[in-house]
Formats: C-alpha cells, sequence, structure tokens
C-alpha cells in the first residue's frame, strides 16, 4: 500500500519575517517588492494570514497590496509591514527544513522551496504514517519556530489536495477508501494542471466540482483535453500513481527584474539581460550544482501579456557568457516585429537556467 504525505510550510516567507523580526510579531506582514508608498510596481511573493484577511496574496501588484492596508488603516486596524524579500535565507530556511523531514523518512521529494512529498509506505498502516506526521510537525516547530500544514493520503495527488485543506498548522488524512468522496464535493481548479482555461471551458459544459467532472465518459474527456484526457480522467477519480522520487527535480535558478518604467530601447534591455545572466550565474556558482542546460526567458510587456521561451543546449554549460548569448537570442524577437508587431513596451524580463547538474 502506497502512502504519501506532503508538506506545505504555511505562509512560508511571511512566516520566516515574522520569526525573525519581533517587531512584526502579530502584525499584518507583505513579501514581496519595495511598495514605494503605492507606487511601486512590483507584486506581492505571499502574505502572512493576518494579511490576507485585507484581501492581500501571492501575485497581487504590491501597489493593490498598498492600497488594501491603507483601507485596513483607516478602519482602525493595523497597517501591514512591507518588507522586501530575503531569498537566500528562505533557502536556507528550506535546506533545514527538507534536512529534518528526510530524518523520518527516506524517500522526500523537494516539490519547492516550501513543499515535500514524504513516501511513508514502509510505516504499512495509515495509523503508524499519521503519528510520524505529527512527529514531523513537532520537529519543524519546535526546531525552525516555523508550521507546516501535511496532507496524508494513498497517493501524491490527494495528500497533495489535502494539505492545503486546513491551513495553517494542519493536518488532513484521507484514507484510501475516502479518496472518491474527499474529492467529489471539490471544485475542479484543485486538480494540479486545471488552470484557468480549463476551469472556463468545463464551466461552460456545467462542470464545477470534481463530481460533476466524473460524469464526463472516457472518450469524452479525452477529446476534449486531448492527450491528458485520461489523466484527468484517473484523477477525478482520485487515482495518481505517480511515484515520489527524487531523482527528476526540477531544479532552476531564475532572477527577474520588473522595469521602473515600461521600456522599448533594446539598449537598456540587452544591459539588463547582461546583468540578470551575471546574477544567475553567481547563483550558480554558490550553488551545489555546476552545469546547466535549458536557458529559458520570460517577457511581460505593459498589458501584462506574458511570454516564455526555453533553448535546451547539446551539452551543458556553465558561464554567464554563453547564458548571455542564449538569452539574448531567446529576447531579439520580442525587441523587433518578429515577436513585438505592436512595439508594445516591456515591463519585467526573466532570465533562468535549468537541467542543473
Ligand atoms: P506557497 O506555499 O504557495 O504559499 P505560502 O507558503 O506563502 O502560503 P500557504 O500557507 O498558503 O502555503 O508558496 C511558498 C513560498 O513561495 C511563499 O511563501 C513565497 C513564494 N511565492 C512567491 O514568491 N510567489 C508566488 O506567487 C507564490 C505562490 C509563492
Ligand atoms: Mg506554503
Amino acid at each position: 500500500m502506497r502512502i504519501v504525505a506532503h508538506l506545505d510550510m504555511d505562509a512560508f516567507f511571511a512566516a520566516i519575517e515574522e520569526r525573525d523580526n519581533p517587531r512584526f510579531k502579530g502584525r499584518p506582514i507583505v513579501v514581496g517588492s519595495d511598495p514605494e508608498g503605492g507606487k511601486g510596481r512590483g507584486v506581492v511573493s505571499t502574505a502572512n494570514y493576518a494579511a490576507r484577511k485585507y484581501g492581500i496574496h501571492s501575485a497581487l501588484p504590491i501597489s493593490a497590496a498598498w492600497r488594501l492596508s491603507e483601507e485596513a488603516k483607516k478602519k482602525g486596524l493595523p497597517g501591514a509591514v512591507f518588507t522586501g524579500g530575503h531569498m537566500g535565507k528562505y533557502s536556507a530556511v528550506s535546506e533545514e527544513i527538507m534536512a529534518i523531514v528526510r530524518e523520518f523518512a527516506p524517500l522526500v521529494e523537494e516539490a519547492s522551496v516550501d513543499e515535500a512529498y514524504i513516501d511513508l509506505s514502509f510505516s504499512k498502516t495509515f495509523k503508524k504514517a499519521e503519528e510520524l506526521c505529527r512527529k514531523i510537525k513537532k520537529a519543524v516547530k519546535d526546531r525552525e519556530r516555523l508550521t507546516c500544514s501535511i496532507g496524508l493520503g494513498p497517493n501524491k495527488l490527494i495528500a497533495k489536495i489535502a494539505s492545503d485543506m486546513q491551513k495553517p498548522d494542519g493536518l488532513t488524512i484521507v484514507l484510501p477508501e475516502e479518496a472518491e468522496s474527499f474529492m467529489e464535493p471539490l471544485n475542479i481548479r484543485k486538480i494540479p494542471g486545471i488552470g484557468p482555461k480549463t476551469e472556463i471551458m468545463l464551466n461552460k459544459l456545467g462542470i464545477r466540482t470534481i463530481k460533476d467532472l466524473k460524469t464526463l465518459p472516457l472518450a469524452k474527456t479525452k477529446e476534449l483535453m486531448g492527450k491528458w484526457g485520461e489523466d484527468l480522467y484517473r484523477k477525478a477519480r482520485g487515482e495518481s500513481d505517480s511515484p515520489v522520487s527524487n531523482d527528476y527535480e526540477v531544479k532552476s535558478i531564475g532572477e527577474q527584474e520588473t522595469f521602473h518604467e515600461d521600456r522599448r530601447d533594446a539598449n537598456f534591455i540587452v544591459e539588463r539581460i547582461k546583468e540578470l545572466a551575471e546574477d544567475v550565474i553567481g547563483r550558480l556558482n554558490r550553488s551545489e550544482f555546476k552545469t546547466y542546460r535549458t536557458i529559458g526567458i520570460t517577457v511581460r510587456f505593459s498589458d501584462f501579456d506574458t511570454k516564455t521561451r526555453a533553448r535546451t543546449l547539446a551539452e551543458p554549460a556553465s558561464d554567464s557568457g554563453t547564458l548571455n548569448f542564449e538569452a539574448l537570442k531567446l529576447f531579439l524577437p520580442f525587441l523587433d516585429k518578429r515577436e513585438n508587431p505592436k512595439h508594445k513596451a516591456i515591463r519585467l524580463i526573466g532570465v533562468k537556467i535549468e537541467k542543473l547538474e
């Protein structure tokens, strides 16, 4: 029997800031770019639960978060603390947490900076696995002074959805025989892979919950979703057999920059690409990795239209020259008619490397 836990830290970056700055204690905290008194142009990385009560959340423009905090102040509520991201610290804490988790289980898949899948099949029963989850939660709380939420279930899909059900500091257990009834009332968006476009398409067919989704026959699901249909058909039934595995971990190092004002001038952008490429290689050199093989870029236009492009090299590389050159090649079409026929201004650019070894 497979038993999988999914651990996800609560309000991760914000919880670290709250822990490390006693004067932030109990206040709404927003981690993200500089709000510049409401004129800032970046976004919120995350907000703690006190700030979420004001409607502030990840990916919200920082200017909107500022406005929500000002509105709260007018109502006599505490204003939010805005603080810059300290990425180095967050990844160090992430590594400490992953190390704690590995003390309890041999097979741990780091799914992102603050989440991990833990294969607890070796514990044989859900009862024993539940005890282990409680021990992991306690160890993280005692040693890191941070809380996490864990979902425990018969596979990665169920565990992942369950960890989100009782945040913060939650533990949600879904036994194999409960898997289908657990899934049925949930919104289809809970299934990883169903994004806003698929949601709209399915809503048009009157499908909102996973129970609704199960009324679609396999053939119809395939017709609507193509290759993904069969997988989705099984997921709607709480089935997933993807193993907890740490050998295909998607590791990437990326940097992005939101310009102070939207830009069209190629010289400026080319210069910023070079800087980003150098920053990325700086981080690669400080990481456990030596080489990269995939180069990815992001371009966000003034209307928020966002494009990404990537290219994989035949041979691994390690230097910033290659990264700069390859990133430039990916960017150039966005600076002229090929990918930017309306000559839109650019708001944000990003450079990342993947397939690290
Ligand atoms: P999440 O686990 O999605 O969010 P969270 O840990 O802050 O809150 P929750 O309690 O709901 O799990 O992401 C983990 C961290 O990743 C988050 O603290 C900050 C970062 N992050 C961003 O920088 N931008 C984003 O858009 C998101 C979603 C997360
Ligand atoms: Mg989290």
